[in-house]
């Protein structure tokens, strides 16, 4: 069977459902992509793109930073959230109006109003990098979706069920596309196969990932 016989997504489909609580809007950030992009760079100067240790102790192929309250951090202790950066010491950046708005009308759209993300980790790929079957479970607060914004060169997308045994589908992610999941879909597996080598207009060999959270408080955490 073709790679790409079971992906269900015309890419002339503005919205799509991917499962229950998990929509698709496609090319939803192209419009704001020049704005993020200068945004983002601001970021990563104060916060530079990383490759993090796992728990498990192995280095992750995506480079991570964050932006926001707090920022997503991997070591040899675990997965969490943190108000600083461990290479700095510094506070994460802020999160640009223009990240927020993005992530709150997105959130809107999918039929989440209200979506005031804490945090937002920005993921880069290069060709190659992926990223293992997965559930977002750092999180406290489940009952917020997830907002993610893909950027740069596309990414075939695996989205599973509840149980890391669920056949995953698979569905492309191209620049601007933008996935909103909570609800139903909140813990589902998922993950990013090796990224395909090529070259995207404005960000060259490279995949970023934008994803939007709401983590929720945790005495242990601030
Ligand atoms: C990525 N995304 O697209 C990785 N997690 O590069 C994620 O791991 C992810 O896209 C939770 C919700 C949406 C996502
Ligand atoms: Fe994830």
């Amino acid at each position: 069977m073709d790679l790409f016989d079971d992906l269900p997504l015309p890419t002339d489909v503005a919205y799509a459902s991917l499962a229950p609580g998990a929509v698709l809007l496609r090319a939803f950030a192209c419009e704001a992509d020049a704005t993020l992009l200068q945004a983002l760079n601001g970021i990563v100067a104060q916060a530079p793109l990383r490759h993090m240790q796992t728990p498990g102790g192995y280095t992750m192929s995506v480079a991570t930073s964050s932006c926001g309250r707090l920022g997503w951090v991997s070591d040899a202790r675990g997965y969490r959230y943190a108000a600083r950066d461990p290479q700095s010491g510094q506070p994460w950046p802020l999160m640009p109006d223009c990240f927020t708005q993005l992530a709150q009308r997105a959130a809107t759209e999918a039929g989440y109003a209200g979506f005031a993300p804490e945090a937002c980790l920005i993921n880069q790929y290069a060709p190659g990098a992926k990223l293992s079957l997965h559930q977002d479970r750092d999180e406290l607060d489940l009952s917020a979706p997830i907002v993610s914004v893909s950027l740069g060169l596309p990414a075939v997308f695996q989205f599973g069920g509840l149980q890391r045994s669920d056949r995953p589908q698979r569905h492309r992610l191209l620049h601007g596309d933008v996935v909103v999941w909570g609800g139903p879909s909140r813990l589902a597996f998922h993950g990013v196969l090796p990224l395909a080598d090529g070259e995207h207009a404005l960000l060259g060999r490279r995949r970023i990932n934008l994803t939007f959270r709401r983590v929720g408080e945790s005495p242990a955490r601030t």
